[in-house]
């Protein structure tokens, strides 16, 4: 799409000004993200467009919703505890011309405006141990905020996201359709998947344990976090289309997969991937800096483990796609999925090395609150 098409989808949005430019925006691996620069009255005022990916997300409408009510809640919160500055802490959705929060084009796509969080900036890979701990706070605190919203009234935006148990199966499907006759060229990925198998018979005992349903956000993603420009803090969670019911275990673990590797989650050289034990003690505190009171002795036990069961799942989908023939996430060459998918193998691999200094570590920080 070029400019013109963002044009014509901008006027239906009730917003002021002149449009300056519109220009893809970010490295997510879904949906269409667009900068968008409007000027008016001699102000540069600037937006995010975003097309939801209806090839994910079969009701985009769901997340619209959700997105509407997760937002409102969260805005009430940061007024009760008098935070400053909340047009920063929190997105803002805007109406069309129609008084709705989305506008369908003509080929069925859905779109949305959102505010864009100014001065401040995402990273892929965590730099400095003040940028986890940072960014782990926001996921808490966005986590704390969000435990007296009504949860049956948040939709499931995708149904059975994080379980792993049928992840695998859809995984073992495509192993056996091999619609792109793929299987035969990965046979050390496919025998690395049988051997942390096991993995799956952890996430099936922990179904059966007492980890309480909450909304999460499900994808929390380093770049899924902006931080402010000069101080790193956490300002505001973004991206959240899978905001919906789930266990906390997985918003840790998707931190722990994504803040902790001093490498992108694509790097080739899987010596560059392992569990940086800083970054992961510097996370764990700024995590619990917030959440400290509302976990459970069960959710505290548990943390590493889902840690793990993450990182697989992400393992397996990486390499399902691969399989699939790259229909799920954007790549950008041949065998994108493929080099994902083996990194996180190699993450996993740190972290059953790393498993009882983590577990130390989350103890520690959360036995503080007792002291
Ligand atoms: P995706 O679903 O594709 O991951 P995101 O909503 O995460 O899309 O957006 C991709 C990137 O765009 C983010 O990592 C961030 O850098 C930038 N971005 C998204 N929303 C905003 C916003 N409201 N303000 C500023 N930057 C944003
Ligand atoms: C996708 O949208 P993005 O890039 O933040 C994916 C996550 C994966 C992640 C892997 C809706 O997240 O579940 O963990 O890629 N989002 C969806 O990088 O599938
Ligand atoms: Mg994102």
């Amino acid at each position: 799409m070029n400019q013109t098409d963002y044009e014509k989808i901008l006027r239906e949005f009730d917003i002021p000004g002149n449009l300056i430019s519109a220009k893809p925006y970010g490295s997510g691996h879904i949906n269409d993200t667009v900068l968008v620069e409007y000027v008016y009255e001699n102000k540069n005022l600037k937006y995010i467009l975003r097309r939801i990916n209806d090839y994910v997300f079969h009701e985009p409408l769901l997340i619209v919703e959700n997105t509407l009510r997760v937002t409102t809640h969260y805005r009430k919160k940061l007024i009760e505890n008098n935070e400053k500055d909340i047009n920063r802490k929190v997105l803002t959705l805007y109406k069309t011309k129609n008084g709705q929060y989305y506008f369908v084009d003509s080929n069925g796509g859905y779109w949305c405006l959102l505010s864009f969080i100014p001065n401040a900036y995402t990273v892929d890979k965590v730099e400095t141990e003040n940028q986890a701990y940072q960014a782990a706070k926001a996921f808490g605190k966005f986590q704390k905020y969000l435990t007296d919203i009504d949860i049956s009234r948040c939709h499931e935006t995708i149904k059975n996201f994080h379980d792993l148990d049928k992840r695998l199966a859809k995984y073992d499907e495509s192993v056996g359709k091999d619609v792109k006759n793929r299987v035969q060229n990965i046979p050390d990925e496919i025998n690395k998947i049988e051997k942390f198998r096991y993995v799956t018979e952890e996430y099936l005992q922990l179904r059966d344990k007492n980890i309480p349903l909450r909304i999460t956000h499900n994808d929390t993603k380093i770049n899924n976090v902006m931080l402010d420009e000069k101080t790193s803090e956490g300002l505001c969670v973004i991206d959240l289309d899978t905001v919906m019911p789930g266990i906390i275990l997985n918003d840790f673990g998707d931190m722990v997969r994504t803040f902790t590797s001093p490498a992108d989650e694509d790097e080739k050289n899987t010596e560059k991937v392992f569990v940086r034990m800083n970054i992961f003690e510097a996370m764990t505190r700024g995590y619990f800096s917030e959440v400290k009171n509302i976990l459970t002795e069960d959710e505290n036990n548990n943390l590493v483990t889902g840690a793990k069961i993450i990182v697989y799942e992400q393992a397996v989908r990486f390499l399902t796609d691969f399989i699939d023939g790259d229909v799920y996430y954007k790549i950008k060459y041949d065998k994108h999925n493929l080099v994902r998918a083996v990194n996180q193998l190699a993450l996993l691999d740190s972290i059953e090395k790393n498993y009882m200094q983590m577990q130390a570590v989350v103890e520690k920080y959360s036995k503080q609150r007792n002291d």
